[in-house]
């Protein structure tokens, strides 16, 4: 029986389904899938029990016409009382144990040995990750597979959910407080994630990527964003036009380009030309979209807090060549 349900699930592979809970890569992901089989199990086990009685009572224990009504034992059998109230407590019990096992699992009190913590910052609508060495990323997270990893959930404004499905389960981000959630990823690939708790106009478009990389991967990306912006060619005139279009811009008092511009309203774009995805994994990171993003932030994603800035064509073509440079 698990070995059929095991199956079945398996068969439930994440090929064109990125969102599915039921392809664990990670060891909280794996634990939540016990226990849907477990109670599963114990589901199948109250429903055989339920229509086997019920399929007796119908047709072996009921009363033939003409017979009389048989006497009732209900309440005057003290061993059977206690038998169905013991039984559906044990079930119960069964069912609640592991499920708060796992969720203490899943928010260890210390932190494991070795564990990389990361703070996680939701806000409206996009995700901003603080590693402890000092480097930063939005809307992409990179850790290493294999290694412990402690997520600490912060909110810039109201409450979001931080959830990727393959990884594990949903964890709120609650204003005011901090919330954890601990997990070892271990498949290498991108998994992505979903803003999980209503949030305003754009929750549906509050998405991210995680990247399980592989140890070297992962200290290459590290050592990349803590690097600073790349320098700029001197040969790219259209990007270092872009770099003094920036410099004048508005942009600067929302967004941080390390070593130009200390904004902090919006994601610090540093590195932005690394990134694959642009708006929370809204649309693909190329200068077409770049160029629309700057355009029209609210057509993209209703609501975004950046204002559209209308700049002619050349200037803005410089500034999309300058921003997709920052590796
Ligand atoms: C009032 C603050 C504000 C100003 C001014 C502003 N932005 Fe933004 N920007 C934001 C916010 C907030 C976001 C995140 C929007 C979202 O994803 O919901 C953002 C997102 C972006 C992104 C996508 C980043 C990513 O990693 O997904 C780019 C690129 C960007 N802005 C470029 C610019 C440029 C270029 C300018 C100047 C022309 C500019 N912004 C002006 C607030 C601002
Ligand atoms: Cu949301």
């Amino acid at each position: 029986m698990r070995v059929a349900i095991a199956l079945t699930i398996a068969g439930c592979s994440d090929k064109g389904r990125p969102m599915t809970t039921l392809a664990p890569k990670s060891d909280l992901a794996q634990w939540i899938q016990n226990l849907y089989i477990d109670v599963t199990l114990w589901d199948a086990l109250v429903f055989i029990i339920v229509v086997t009685a019920f399929v007796l009572a119908l047709f072996v224990f009921s009363t033939r016409v003409g017979e009389a009504a048989p006497a009732t034992t209900a309440s005057s059998d003290l061993g059977l009382e206690i038998a169905w109230t013991l039984g559906p407590v044990l079930i119960l019990l069964m069912i609640t144990i592991p499920t708060i096992r796992t969720i203490f699992r899943s928010q260890p009190a210390v932190a494991p040995t070795g564990a990389l913590e990361i703070k996680v910052v939701a806000h409206q609508w996009w995700w901003e990750f603080d590693y402890p060495d000092g480097a930063k990323a939005s809307n992409e997270l990179h850790i290493p597979v294999n290694r412990p990893i402690r997520l600490s959930l912060e909110s810039a404004d109201v409450i979001h959910s931080f959830w990727v499905p393959q990884l594990g389960g949903k964890r709120d981000v609650v204003p005011g407080q901090i919330n954890e959630l601990t997990f070892i990823a271990n498949v290498v690939g991108m998994y992505p994630g979903q803003c999980a708790e209503f949030c305003g106009l754009s929750h549906a478009n509050m998405r991210f990527r995680t990247f399980v990389d592989s140890p070297d991967d992962f200290a290459k990306w590290d050592r990349d964003q803590l690097a600073g912006p790349v320098a700029t060619p001197a040969s790219d005139q259209l990007a270092s036009d872009g770099a003094k279009v920036f410099a004048d811009s508005p942009c600067t008092t929302c967004h941080m380009i390390q070593g130009i511009s200390k904004g902090y309203i919006g994601p610090d774009l540093t590195h932005f030309g690394s990134r694959t995805t642009l708006a929370a994994g809204v649309l693909k990171n190329t200068p077409e979209n770049v160029a629309k993003w700057i355009e029209d932030p609210q057509e993209i994603k209703p609501g975004a807090n950046m204002p559209p800035l209308l700049l002619p064509g050349p200037k803005l073509d410089a500034l999309v060549a300058y921003l997709e440079s920052l590796k």
